[in-house]
């Protein structure tokens, strides 16, 4: 996992196309990884990749136009002396004139805290939804303003179906919240982390605790409840559940499961969504882009927007766009920049201004995480084992040495990842992920696993198919998996960066 401060991955020798009337430029694919796209604020980005797949369609070129992988993002044009970049040593250059000589600058620079300075709130907004499309991450400073030390409670709303429990498993790593075509969460439920010496799972439900061994209790348990309350159209409890396994990158926050907004039970559902509005310090509205922007969840947005963005406070709204994997099927559906920017494109022909789209697909994540642990189970190593086992022992000894400042940053199963990865092929001839989904399959038949590896397999064939990218490791899966990218915002979101 990254650190999350900063990512300035692929952007190392790349060169910005501002000219956008050449396309043949793009189809030479050397060129196409090594390029990002910025075109006029005049110009609307989804309407640009929708052309570009058609001409890609009758072109005659044998390699497909790779839209998945795709770098584009607006040049705004900035006002005089509204922009600048800033490391630790002072400022390394100022007024910058748009876009693309920021990121010129960027790259110029190269690693480092870099941070940019601007002179208005909007116009950090704008430029943070830039980062997005060319997914990379910059703390963007309104300058003059310490960044708030804001810290708190992440609400998660969005009208049903939308994929919110879904999203908070996917954040989450585990399948915690039900998440069900048939049981929309009655409730609000509010996922913490646990006291560090506790290994089970707590559920704080009706002024009692109780524990879990496993995720898959804890689902039985609430399931039940669920079916209860929806036969009876009524709500639960809130429900506070604490993990031994919170994600280090929410640094202790708490992420609250709210039930849809347009749910049959009504009155019951709209009452926690509000009351629950009203106590948090930040907002996850997830969309369900299949549905292409609906009166409901406009409904519920407008809710959220005027919550978080009133003469005294001002907080953006972070959209998750969920579901993008629904919409790969057909040619200009490629691409996660161009729904982001149609869905930001209409909010802000509606007025809207203070919220951040990125493209996400829960369930993806969610299956990703479970076929990674179940290939983990099978091909773990025993050697492996052993090392991890002795690695485990010395972190739990070793105490205020560098090396601990710097695991401390993350949860030991993230370290155990990072160590699981290292040691992955020194002991053992990696089998192929075709093949270790192959057998998992044999292994799984009749069982509720099973459609979760079909799932993942049909994933990467599409995959394949429509981006000609074979994914060979699990390690390489979250490459099509934006929720690191989400994870990545939702940090700073929480740490008041952005
Ligand atoms: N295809 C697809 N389905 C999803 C995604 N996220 C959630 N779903 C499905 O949508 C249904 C409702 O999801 P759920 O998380 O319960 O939605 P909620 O009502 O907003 O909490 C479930 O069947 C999920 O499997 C996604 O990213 N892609
Ligand atoms: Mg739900």
């Amino acid at each position: 996992m990254e650190t999350f401060t900063q990512i300035l991955p692929q952007f190392k020798d790349v060169k910005f196309v501002t000219d956008r009337t050449d396309y043949e430029q793009i189809y030479q694919s050397e060129q196409q990884s090594h390029s990002a796209w910025l075109l006029d604020e005049g110009e609307l980005i989804w309407e640009f990749i929708e052309q570009l797949a058609e001409a890609d369609e009758e072109s005659s070129h044998d390699k497909p136009l790779n839209l998945y992988d795709f770098h584009i993002a607006y040049n705004l044009k900035f006002p005089s002396d509204s922009v600048s970049l800033r490391n630790k040593s002072g400022v390394l250059q100022s007024d910058l004139k748009d876009f693309f000589e920021l990121l010129n600058a960027v790259i110029r620079a190269g690693d480092g805290d870099l941070n940019v300075i601007v002179s208005s709130a909007q116009l950090k907004i704008k430029i943070l939804q830039q980062f997005i499309y060319l997914r990379i991450f910059l703390p963007v400073i309104v300058n003059n303003q310490a960044p708030s030390k804001m810290s708190g409670d992440v609400g998660v709303f969005g009208t049903k179906k939308a994929g919110k429990s879904a999203l908070i498993n996917a954040l989450l790593g585990d399948e915690y919240a039900v998440s069900s075509p048939m049981l929309p969460t009655p409730n609000k439920v509010i996922y913490s982390a646990a006291d560090k010496k506790v290994k089970e799972i707590s559920l704080t439900y009706k002024n009692s605790a109780q524990t879990f061994n496993d995720v898959d209790a804890l689902q039985k348990f609430l399931t039940e409840e669920n079916s209860l309350a929806n036969k009876n159209s009524s709500t639960l409890d809130e429900m506070t559940i604490a993990l031994p396994d919170f994600p280090s990158f929410l640094n202790g926050v708490r992420i609250i499961d709210t039930p849809g907004s347009n749910f049959a039970a009504g009155k019951g559902h709209t009452d926690i969504i509000r009351k629950t509005l009203a106590e948090v310090p930040n907002a996850v509205f997830v969309m369900n882009y299949s549905q292409y922007l609906t009166q409901d969840e406009l409904k519920l947005f407008d809710k959220i927007y005027k919550q978080f963005n009133s003469p005294k406070v001002k907080r953006p709204i972070l959209i998750a766009l969920n579901r993008v994997d629904e919409i790969f099927d057909s040619e200009e559906s490629k691409s996660y920049e161009r729904v982001a920017d149609y869905i930001h494109y209409r909010l802000t022909a509606l007025g809207y201004e203070n919220f951040l789209v990125v493209g996400v697909s829960a369930i993806q994540a969610v299956y990703f995480d479970s076929v990674t642990r179940l290939i983990k189970l099978k091909y773990r190593n025993k050697i492996v084992s052993k090392s991890l086992e002795i690695i485990e022992e010395i972190e739990c000894r070793l105490n205020a040495s560098p090396l601990t400042k710097f695991l401390s940053h993350f949860s030991a199963r993230e370290i155990i990842d990072h160590i699981e990865m290292a040691l992955e092929g020194v002991f053992t001839k990696p089998v192929p992920l075709d093949e270790q989904l192959k057998n998992l399959k044999i292994d799984l038949q009749g069982t509720e696993k099973f459609s979760g590896v079909v799932f993942v397999n049909n994933i990467l064939t599409d995959f394949e198919d429509f981006h000609g990218i074979k994914i060979k490791n699990v390690r390489e899966l979250p490459k099509i998996n934006r929720i690191n990218y989400l994870k990545c915002l939702l940090h700073n979101f929480i740490n008041g960066k952005i």
